[in-house]
């Protein structure tokens, strides 16, 4: 009989011991975004993050986070970034706006740098939404994009180039 083929797993744990973290954060619509922080930091600390390894930068709203992250990322301090925003709809389109670029540009700075950013910006119709997600019914988002982080520094630690140079496979590729 075959054997089912048994794939190798990469998983990236929970530990955030050792690891650096930068938060951005934006101060529009603070009341939110303050919950949000303190959630992720939170977060962080539980997994055994430790203060000299985490770091938060104040921005004035969502529209600054994607350059502010990307600038952070590329000082090569961070194994991970957390960008932390609430956007509440008003009666203009400014709303669109400031949504779409935040999004865009948070991922495009994560691709251009290799750096995860997690997306912790809450774009909500109404605050009574963005409270729900801030600390009340639906949890808050913080603390999950705290958990977030962890995960994927992990992972970007096993999925560094260098980690490939010496496997098995990588050292067979150099004998041919
Ligand atoms: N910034 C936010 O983070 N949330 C909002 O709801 C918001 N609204 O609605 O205007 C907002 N606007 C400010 C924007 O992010 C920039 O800081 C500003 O346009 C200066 O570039």
């Amino acid at each position: 009989m075959v054997e089912k083929l048994q794939p190798g797993q990469i998983h990236g744990d929970l530990s955030g011991r050792g690891l650096r973290f930068g938060i951005a954060v934006s101060r529009f619509n603070s009341f939110i975004t303050d919950r949000l922080l303190s959630a992720a930091v939170d977060a962080l600390q539980r997994s055994g993050a430790q203060s000299a390894d985490v770091e938060v930068v104040h921005v004035p709203g969502s529209f600054e986070l994607p350059l502010s992250a990307k600038k952070m990322a590329q000082t090569g301090n961070y194994d991970a970034l957390i960008a932390i925003g609430c956007v509440l709809r008003g009666e203009t389109t400014h709303y669109d706006y400031v949504c779409a670029e935040t999004s865009r540009g948070l991922q495009l700075a994560q691709m251009d740098t290799g750096v995860p950013i997690i997306f912790c910006v809450l774009t909500c119709d109404t605050l009574e939404q963005a409270i729900d997600r801030a600390g009340l019914k639906a949890g808050n988002k913080g603390f999950e994009a705290g958990l977030s982080a962890i995960e994927m520094a992990q992972l970007s630690r096993k999925l560094r180039p260098t980690s490939y140079a010496g496997t098995p496979a990588a050292k067979k590729a150099r004998q041919q």
